[in-house]
């Protein structure tokens, strides 16, 4: 483990693990976290990690947001070169290939939310704060929140969480579409993460980053080009050993055991 690190990357079983520690500060994004975080994800894509979990070290919070100390003296010359940069390190954690889960316990404003929306699923629990305080502080969300919350929840939803500075609980961000899995008190966070992980790791891994790519050019791409690319994808599929070893197996009722080739 490299030493201050204020992002820690550990794989164990396939399973990729960033944990955002920087808890004197509510885990906030310092400039300097966001390179090592970007760092990170380049690591990755040398590992053999099929699933990446984004998690805030401590129980307060996943990330209380850019970090405000360091905003406070940005020129707008400075803040531009920064949301760049913020917004580029962001959408590489939206495009990796493999799924991403953030597990969002406590606070997630501001730039934290806007990770937790840069990855495909947010698994949250009954302490879980979800909002963007920006417009209380004269700026906008600058990671994307402004995009990814309006492409997920729609445009009147994402204004009014924007706009009011909104804290949404953890029931509240599953009944906005924005949580996919809300961990009631007394459930175990762990056991639903694992279910999770199983149950993605036992799909066939190629299958899992076509299906990832060609749902993500829906968002971008009009439906005729989408099916374009479902199509080259689905072509990928066939090309597959793991896609023989998926139909013999149900004709031989047994498990697939898939071999990611
Ligand atoms: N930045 C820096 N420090 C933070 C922080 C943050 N976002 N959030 C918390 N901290 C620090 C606090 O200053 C405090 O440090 P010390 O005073 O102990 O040194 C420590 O974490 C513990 O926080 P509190 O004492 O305040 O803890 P509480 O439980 O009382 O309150 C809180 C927790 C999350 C409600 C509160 O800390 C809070 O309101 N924090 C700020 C949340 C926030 O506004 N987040 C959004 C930030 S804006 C852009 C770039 C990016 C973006 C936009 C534009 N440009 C370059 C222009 C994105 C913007 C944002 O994310």
């Amino acid at each position: 483990m490299e030493k201050n690190s204020k992002i820690i990357l550990t794989i164990e079983n396939e399973v990729a693990t960033i944990l955002i520690s920087n808890p004197s500060k509510l885990n906030a994004l310092s400039y300097s976290l966001l390179q090592d975080l970007e760092k990170k994800l380049d690591d990755l894509k040398q590992s053999s990690a099929k699933l990446i979990i984004f998690k805030g070290e401590g129980s307060k919070a996943f990330v209380a947001g850019a970090d405000i100390k360091e905003m406070v003296s940005f020129t707008p010359q400075q803040a531009y070169e920064y949301i760049k940069y913020g917004q580029k390190v962001f959408t590489k954690v939206s495009k990796l290939s493999i799924p991403t889960i953030a597990v969002i316990q406590g606070f997630a404003l501001g730039g934290g939310a806007e990770l937790a929306l840069a990855c495909d699923f947010r698994i949250v629990n009954s302490d879980a704060l979800f909002g963007f305080p920006e417009v209380q502080l004269g700026i906008i969300p600058g990671f994307g929140g402004t995009q990814r919350l309006t492409q997920l929840i729609g445009y009147s939803k994402s204004l009014e969480i924007i706009l009011t500075s909104k804290r949404l609980s953890g029931e509240e961000m599953l009944s906005y579409g924005i949580a996919n899995e809300f961990v009631k008190n007394g459930e175990s966070m762990d056991d639903v993460i694992d279910k999770w992980v199983s149950s993605i790791l036992k799909a066939a891994p190629i299958a899992v980053k076509m299906a990832k790519q060609a749902v993500q050019a829906s968002e971008t791409s009009s439906l005729e080009s989408g099916l374009v690319i479902e199509l080259m994808c689905e072509t990928v599929c066939f090309s597959t050993s793991d896609c023989k070893i998926g139909f013999e197996s149900f004709l031989e009722r047994k498990q697939p055991e898939f071999k990611g080739e």
